[in-house]
């Protein structure tokens, strides 16, 4: 009797061993499934020497956006991109992104913008009005202008998951935006420049 128990005993140990084993795998998984906004991987970032880019900054939850404006800034900068090409304009809210950045694309001559903003999720339905209509607005934008507009807005249900986000333990998104505001251009000049001597020779 007494060595049933202490086999029993034995095995579930074991069990218990075995189980909290997998949950550990399970959660390290999870947990390197949420990608750092700062970590480019092999993604080359274009040298951008030549690039003028604008930036769209929105004024609530400034604590955040200050965060994301400096992570785009410093990306930018250390890519190249000169001071005085780096356009900033501020705007009350995440939802005036889209006229802000229509105001840039419209009126200067930068090759990209960045729009940079943070919406956390209330009790009213608010969250879902901003994030669709700056998400629908920003997308439009792209196309009317054939111009790359680059979405940096934070959509977090709290605070802390958007301190995370703006330089905290998962990266930057300002970092993430300005690597793809550089990416976008230097594809875009590409294509076009392709499609230019293409349709000169073709011309000849
Ligand atoms: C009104 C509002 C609310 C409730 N929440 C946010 C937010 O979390 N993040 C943000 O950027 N802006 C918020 N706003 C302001 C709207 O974006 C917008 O400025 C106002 O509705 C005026 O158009």
């Amino acid at each position: 009797m007494k060595f049933f128990f202490i086999y029993s005993f034995i095995n579930l140990f074991f069990y218990i061993i075995f189980a909290a084993a997998i949950i550990i795998k399970k959660l390290k998984k999870m947990a390197s499934n949420l990608k750092n906004l700062s970590d480019f991987g092999s993604a080359e970032i274009p040298n951008g020497i030549d690039m003028k880019i604008g930036v769209v900054v929105a004024q609530w939850n400034k604590e955040i956006t200050d965060a994301l404006l400096k992570g785009a800034h410093d990306t930018l900068v250390k890519h190249n991109v000169k001071e005085e090409n780096i356009v900033t304009v501020s705007v009350p809210g995440t939802f005036e992104l889209t006229l802000g950045a229509q105001s840039l694309l419209e009126y200067t001559d930068v090759d990209a913008v960045i729009v940079l903003g943070c919406v956390i999720q209330g009790d009213t339905r608010h969250f879902d009005f901003i994030c669709n209509g700056v998400t629908q607005g920003i997308t439009e934008l792209n196309i009317k202008y054939n111009q790359p507009v680059i979405f940096g807005v934070l959509t977090t249900n709290n605070i802390e998951q958007a301190r995370e986000r703006c330089g905290g333990k998962l990266g930057n998104k300002g970092d993430e935006a300005a690597a793809t505001a550089l990416q976008m251009v230097a594809l875009h000049n590409q294509l076009r420049d392709n499609y230019l001597s293409n349709y000169e020779e073709s011309e000849i």
